[in-house]
Formats: structure tokens, sequence, C-alpha cells
């Protein structure tokens, strides 16, 4: 059985919807926990309510960027994750620690990367008066939201349209999307050559 590690800093919608879909759809994955570097993360108490252990490994405990770095890839490492993914996790991974798990570590970012990297994307959005918006899942690696694109899904941005409406239509195809690539790397059907990648369909999925 796959081990599958979940991290969050708050809400956990998207961590939900893993969890969910692996209940439903019978993954037969092993969630060995959900992790957050805040102890009053939301989400903590949907992943209880799943019945997940939870640990938290607070950013604010540690002296610096690598000591929390450091705690967090020990507790990784004694979990023996297959993948580890993040959902909506706030903290930038230091080099070291995403050497460790490369290819095990992937990401939902609330843009279509490579645009919009970094923080505050839906405002950016706007702001730049883009059309098109919408969620990419990529694997994490040292360069920052730069990491092998495996999915993404477009929302169009409409007249009127809010940070909070915006940030809702995409977040519809974040539960969507992300699900399904962590099933696929779960099940060893995601392909990565250099910056390119293709997900092998499921065994059981028709034409
Ligand atoms: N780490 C690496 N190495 N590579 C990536 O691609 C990563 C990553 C860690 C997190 C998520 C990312 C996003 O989807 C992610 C991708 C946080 C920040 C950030 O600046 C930027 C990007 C992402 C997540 N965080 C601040 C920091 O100083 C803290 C902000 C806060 O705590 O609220 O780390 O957008
Ligand atoms: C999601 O929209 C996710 O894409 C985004 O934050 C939200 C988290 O919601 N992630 C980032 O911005 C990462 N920097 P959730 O906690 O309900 O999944």
């Amino acid at each position: 059985m796959k081990n599958l590690v979940l991290l969050i800093s708050g809400r956990g919608s998207n961590m939900q919807s893993i969890l969910q879909a692996e209940r439903e759809q019978r993954w037969g994955a092993n969630v060995r926990a959900v992790i957050s570097n805040r102890a009053d993360a939301k989400g903590l108490e949907i992943a209880r309510a799943y019945g997940v252990p939870t640990q938290v490994i607070a950013h604010a405990d540690f002296p610096s960027r690598e000591a929390f770095d450091h705690a967090l890839a020990e507790a990784l490492a004694a979990l023996e994750p297959d993948v580890i993914a993040l959902c909506g996790f706030m903290r930038v991974l230091g080099a070291e620690l995403v050497e460790r798990f490369a290819g095990r570590l992937v990401n939902i970012h609330p843009s279509l990367l490579p645009a919009f990297p970094g923080l505050h994307t839906h405002a950016r959005a706007l702001e730049e008066g883009v059309k098109w918006h919408g969620a990419t899942v990529h694997l994490v690696s040292h360069a920052l939201d730069h990491g092998p694109i495996l999915e993404q899904a477009v929302v169009p941005v409409l007249d009127g349209d809010t940070e909070q409406t915006l940030a809702a239509r995409v977040l519809i195809e974040e539960h969507r999307i992300y699900p399904a690539v962590v099933r696929a790397l779960l099940e060893g059907r995601v392909q990565v050559d250099g910056l390119r990648t293709r997900i092998h369909p499921a065994a059981d999925s028709s034409p």
C-alpha cells in the first residue's frame, strides 16, 4: 500500500477533497498523516473527522527556516511517504528538503503557471486584466512554483469578479483536478521528462 502525507496551513478544503476522493474511490492508499505548520489550522479538525493522524510542526517554534525544514523533513521521513501533497501549504520549502523527497512532492497553485507564481494570485490576475485564470498542479522543485506541470484547469474571469468570487470559481476546479493527480502519482501513472509530463490513464478507465 502506498503512503500519502498531506501538508496544510489553513482551511484544508483541498486536503478534504483528496481524503474524500480516496475514501469514495477506494484508492487503497495509507493516509499516514496531515501535518500543519499552524496549530490553529481549521483543516486539522477536518482531518481528525476523517480519522487521519495529525501533527503540528509550527514554523514559529523554530529559530530559522533551516531548523523548521529539518524538523519537517525528519517527521516526513519517519512516515515513509510515497507522495507528499501540499494543500494550501504556505511555507517555502528549502532545497535540501525538496531534494530529499524529489518527485514525491506535489503542490496545487491557484493560477495558470507560469503566470502569477507566489502569493495573492487572484488579486494579481484581476489587476492584470486577464480573461482566463485557473489552477495548476505541479511537482515541487527548488525553483518556486516552477516544477513540472502535471495538470491545469481554466476558468473565465467575469465582469464584476472580486478576489473572492474568482477564488471560489478556481477552487471548484482545484477540488476536481488535485485528487485525480494525487491518485495518478500513487498509482505510478505519471511520466516526467524535464518540464514536460504525461499522466497515463487508470487501468479501469474506459477510452
Ligand atoms: N517550496 C518549494 N521549494 N517549491 C515550491 O514550488 C513550493 C514550495 C512551498 C510551497 C506553494 C506555493 C503556492 O502554491 C509552495 C510551493 C508559499 C509562498 C510564500 O511566499 C510562496 C509560494 C507558495 C507557498 N510563503 C511565505 C514564506 O515566507 C510565507 C507566507 C505565509 O506564511 O503566509 O515562506 O503558492
Ligand atoms: C487554495 O486555493 C490553494 O490553491 C492555495 O490556497 C488555497 C488553500 O485552500 N494555495 C496557495 O496559495 C499556496 N501558496 P485550502 O486550505 O482550502 O485547500
